[in-house]
């Protein structure tokens, strides 16, 4: 179990192994000129300070080897996704769908629905494209997550008071527990923000919790090295001669036995694994 004691309004205890990263919405349309955000009329630059901070708490969720999941906010190209209702709304410079400097504006595998390139996914970190605000709305989230037995999620994201606290209220009533990393998130407008922090944790964390990215890096430890189990080495050594064709003089088996667990003792520290036997054989070179 881990412990984030300085969490607000008091300390967040969770089982880094039932425990998943979602980082919301880091896509090129809201974080960089040319796109959604900035078509609405808002300074994307306000919003760095949050790469910065996500960019940390994705390290650690990494190297404690955390469930990582990233979600973007698009449509399909037809749009068969997006209520008219949502595309109409508002006086943006650009609709959903319009013609941007980053390729259609919200739209699935244009430049501007990725990722940005400081936050992008890692092979095996999971994607989920959202249609909605909230990102359980029309996905698989809910799923992906009962099948990895995640029972607390990890927040960052963008924009805190949009899509992160859309998904947030939706995860806590499903039964998570969230807790909000509130210098990985941001929003166009600070009130929001800092109104959306008080709003979660209000009440007896009655939304959830909020944390910095140092008290829950401070509370992760590197993922235990994996195990990884040694051959049996007399069945490997006569497998081995027997394949090569070399007669194996008995003399000889404990000598090569000696070596080959050296060798294998000099590979778990490269893979930094586990060494199943702590037994510091010295090499025997000939019987
Ligand atoms: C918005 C989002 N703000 N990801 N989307 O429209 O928060």
């Amino acid at each position: 179990m881990a412990r984030i004691a300085a969490a607000l309004p008091f300390p967040f205890d969770f089982d880094p192994a039932r425990t998943a990263l979602v980082m919301i919405d880091m896509q090129r349309d809201f974080l960089e000129p040319g796109g959604f955000g900035a078509a609405l009329g808002n300074d994307v630059g306000l919003l760095a300070p949050a790469v910065a901070g996500a960019e940390r708490l994705l390290a650690a969720a990494r190297s404690a080897g955390l469930l990582v999941i990233h979600t973007r906010e698009c449509h399909a190209p037809d749009l068969a996704d997006c209520p008219p209702a949502k595309r109409a709304r508002g006086t943006p410079g650009l609709r959903i769908g319009d013609a941007g400097l980053m390729g259609r504006i919200l739209i699935r595998g244009q430049p501007g629905a990725e990722l940005t390139q400081a936050l992008a996914a890692l092979p095996g970190e999971v994607v989920i494209d959202k249609p909605g605000k909230g990102a359980f709305y029309a996905t698989s989230l809910d799923e992906t997550l009962q099948a990895h037995g995640v029972t607390h999620l990890i927040f960052g994201g963008v924009t805190t008071e949009v899509c992160v606290q859309s998904t947030m209220r939706e995860a806590n009533d499903r039964g998570y527990a969230c807790l909000l990393v509130e210098d990985a998130t941001d929003s166009y407008f600070p009130a929001f923000k800092a109104a959306v922090l008080e709003m979660v944790r209000a009440q007896g964390a009655i939304v959830g919790w909020t944390a910095t990215v140092a008290e829950v890096a401070g509370s992760l430890s590197p993922a235990a090295p994996r195990a990884v189990a040694d051959p049996d080495l007399d069945s490997f050594i006569d497998n081995g001669a027997k394949l090569l064709g070399i007669p194996l003089d008995p003399a000889w088996r404990e000598g090569v036995k000696a070596n080959v667990a050296v060798i294998l003792r000099q590979a778990h520290i490269a893979m930094e694994t586990d060494i199943p036997d702590e037994t510091d054989p010295a090499p025997v070179f000939g019987a």
